[in-house]
């Protein structure tokens, strides 16, 4: 800390809309600057923005060594959100900045997105709300769904999240299948989930769901040999990170009719593109990156940053670290 920190509260920058009550919390110890628009900033923007402050709760926007160096009094980087493929983590360990997020506590809100996705594909929720809005009720028939039950879901990543699809498919009479790196016991005794590799898993599913982080490792995990091996009757959910999938590839199975539809949350790039062709597929459900959107998850995660972060401004360890070496090394 600066000598000039002593005599004014540290100055934290809130890049994306967080709940009321926790920048509230914030300003008992520190100066906030949130962002003003409804636009996240440019990186010329947030390379002023973060030329003097202390702390950054960080949204979407991508934070790396360049922004890191354009921030020297920088202690930490608190990401609303449990995925940090935006922040350069490597770069904030070595200059000693922590780097929290919020996981668990999104979990649930997660999950309900990824199974409204999934019932919305299987009793064709939005074609259903267009026919009875547009007055076709009486007039042609609406085509029939599909049922949830005695059929398989695959999960792609069996972390939290997709433990918490898991208990929602339980309740749908659905078997479970899962591809990770990592064997999960306690879901395989719990609910039955049966480890598989990625290609039986594309193969077996009626609805394949991704829940991996994006690393360098899961980018373009599903490509066009992976959309390939799907059923043709199969539906593939994406409320992870757009890049896992290959979305060109996507968009020509989903055309050609190769897979049945899909229901997307996040995109290669988002805002997803005016002349994105995806947006003309009827077979697909498309949502503004809102997994973890609701009052409750939003509000939880906020508090869960703002308090990492008062804790870092109070000299303290934060509670949910990414780079858990920095309290190694204290
Ligand atoms: C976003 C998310 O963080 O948790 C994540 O990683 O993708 C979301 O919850 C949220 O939309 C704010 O950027």
């Amino acid at each position: 800390m600066e000598i000039g920190d002593v005599l004014t509260k540290p100055k934290v920058l809130v890049t994306c809309p967080i709940a009321q009550q926790a920048t509230q919390k914030l300003r008992e110890i520190a100066e906030v600057k949130l962002n003003p628009s409804a636009h996240p900033f440019t990186k010329e923007q947030l390379r002023k923005e973060v030329a003097d402050i202390n702390a950054i709760i960080l949204g979407a926007d991508k934070f790396d060594e360049e922004l890191m160096a354009a921030a020297p009094r920088l202690k930490m980087i608190a990401r609303y959100g449990v995925g940090y493929d935006n922040v350069d983590v490597k770069t904030a360990t070595s200059r000693r900045i922590f780097v929290t997020y919020t996981p668990s506590v999104l979990s649930d809100a997660v999950a309900d997105l990824t199974f409204a996705l999934i019932l919305a594909l299987s009793r064709r929720i939005t074609e259903a709300d267009s026919y009875v809005k547009s007055g076709k009720w009486g007039r042609s028939p609406f085509p029939l769904g599909l049922d949830l039950a005695r059929k398989t879901l695959g999960i792609v990543g069996l972390g939290h999240i997709g433990t918490k699809v898991i208990e929602r498919a339980r309740a749908f009479n659905m078997s479970i299948i899962y591809y990770d790196i990592v064997r999960n016991k306690q879901a395989e005794e719990k609910y039955g989930a049966k480890p598989v590799t990625l290609k039986e898993l594309l193969k077996q599913s009626d609805y394949v769901s991704l829940h991996v982080p994006l690393t360098e490792k899961t980018e373009a995990l599903i490509g066009k040999n992976e959309l390939a091996l799907m059923k043709s009757t199969a539906f593939l959910i994406n409320t992870s990170r757009g890049p896992i999938l290959d979305q060109q590839a996507l968009y020509e199975a989903l055309k050609e009719k190769k897979i049945a539809g899909a229901g997307l949350d996040v995109f290669q790039h988002e805002p997803i593109e005016s002349n994105e062709p995806m947006l003309k597929l009827s077979n697909v459900v498309l949502t503004p990156h809102m997994g973890s959107g609701t009052v409750e998850t939003r509000l939880a995660m906020a508090l869960m940053a703002v308090d990492d972060v008062i804790r870092v401004l109070k000299g303290k360890d934060p509670t949910n670290v990414v780079n858990i070496e920095l309290l190694e090394r204290r």
